[in-house]
């Protein structure tokens, strides 16, 4: 350990030297990566959740982006939802030896093996957006990406204000993202948690619409099938809502109105429906991890120490907040 550390504030103060001397980092295996050629770029292979939302594409589009901005040499693969897809890309990125390799996993559990495969071949680990649940916190660098604990609170504290005067039951049904994802786990604890202050506010059911339109929809159907009385849906992302919305108003129903509607996200789609009066209320959730992500990189790769967390920065919305942003809301 001692050795490694001292290895790389060693390639930290030759990075800077060569930073200053005009000339970028060169890419070897000196510098904390597996550093596959010298042509001086870093490159990161990058392992991505799917293309399930709204949300994912607009975070796509940022890390390519920020690549490109940052001078990085980005190689991407979009697993389709399965982790098996992100073991092989991982696995296939550490036999390239790139120099970083970043990943969002799909879920929570059963990254060990492949994280201790990354670290044996001395190629620091980037978690973006969700995190693993490895006891083992040195199988990664750090991890980038928002509190989704508080999020699913603020969700729920807001609906615990607006409900504070109801003297009977409230219904509430939950569209939660993908099972076994960080955002679906604890966005639902947060939201739990928050509304337990409140012993009339009921979730009466709670099923994965897998984050997509699709799903949410489909669930919402269902929901609507199985439960006259719903007043309340708390959906784990915009793009659910919107999907849900459809089945609402097929079921002669006014989203909005009838059943209050909050959702996670904050994308432009999201945010139209809240700003007309179709969502009441979304906790953001932002997308544009990409500049930070590779500001992370360069730093890994140079060996510098870097915090073991870092959280984005958000807010909430309210249909009136929402019509405010909307005209500049980018995605
Ligand atoms: O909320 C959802 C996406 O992991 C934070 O994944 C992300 C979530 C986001 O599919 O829309």
């Amino acid at each position: 350990m001692r050795t490694q550390s001292v290895r790389w504030r060693a390639a930290a103060v030759l990075a800077s030297v060569l930073l200053v001397g005009g000339v970028a980092a060169c890419g070897n295996s000196d510098t904390g990566g597996g550093g596959s050629k010298d042509d001086g770029k870093i490159t990161m292979g990058f392992s991505q959740v799917g293309a399930e939302s709204g949300w994912r594409t607009a975070n796509t589009t940022s890390i390519k982006e920020s690549a490109t901005a940052a001078g990085i040499e980005l190689k991407f693969d979009d697993a389709q939802q399965k982790q098996e897809n992100q073991i092989k890309a991982i696995r296939n990125y550490i036999q390239q030896k790139v120099d970083v390799i970043a990943f969002s996993p799909v879920v929570e559990s059963g990254w060990d093996t492949v994280l201790k495969e990354a670290k044996d071949a001395g190629i620091p680990v980037i978690l973006t957006d969700r995190s693993v649940d490895s006891a083992d916190k040195t199988l990664y660098k750090t991890f980038l990406g928002s509190d989704f604990v508080k999020e699913g609170r603020l969700a729920g504290e807001w609906l615990v204000e607006q409900k504070k005067t109801a003297s009977g039951p409230v219904n509430i049904v939950e569209l939660q993202g993908n099972t076994g994802a960080a955002p679906a786990n604890d966005r639902k604890k947060g939201f739990g948690e928050a509304i337990a202050a409140n012993p009339n506010l009921k979730i009466i059911a709670s099923q994965p619409g897998d984050f997509t339109r699709a799903g949410g929809k489909q669930v919402m159907e269902q929901f609507l099938k199985a439960n006259p009385k719903i007043d309340v849906l708390f959906a784990h992302n915009d793009d659910m809502g919107l999907g849900a919305l459809e089945a609402i108003t097929a079921a002669g129903k006014v989203p909005g109105k009838d059943i209050t509607i909050i959702t996670v996200d904050a994308v432009k789609d999201g945010m139209q429906a809240l700003a007309d009066g179709k969502f009441n209320f979304i906790a953001e959730c932002s997308p544009l991890l990409g500049p930070q992500l590779m500001d992370l990189a360069k730093k890994v790769h140079a060996g510098e120490e870097v915090p073991p967390r870092i959280e984005t920065e958000e807010t909430t919305f309210t249909t009136e907040q929402a019509k405010e942003a909307l005209p500049n809301r980018k995605y």
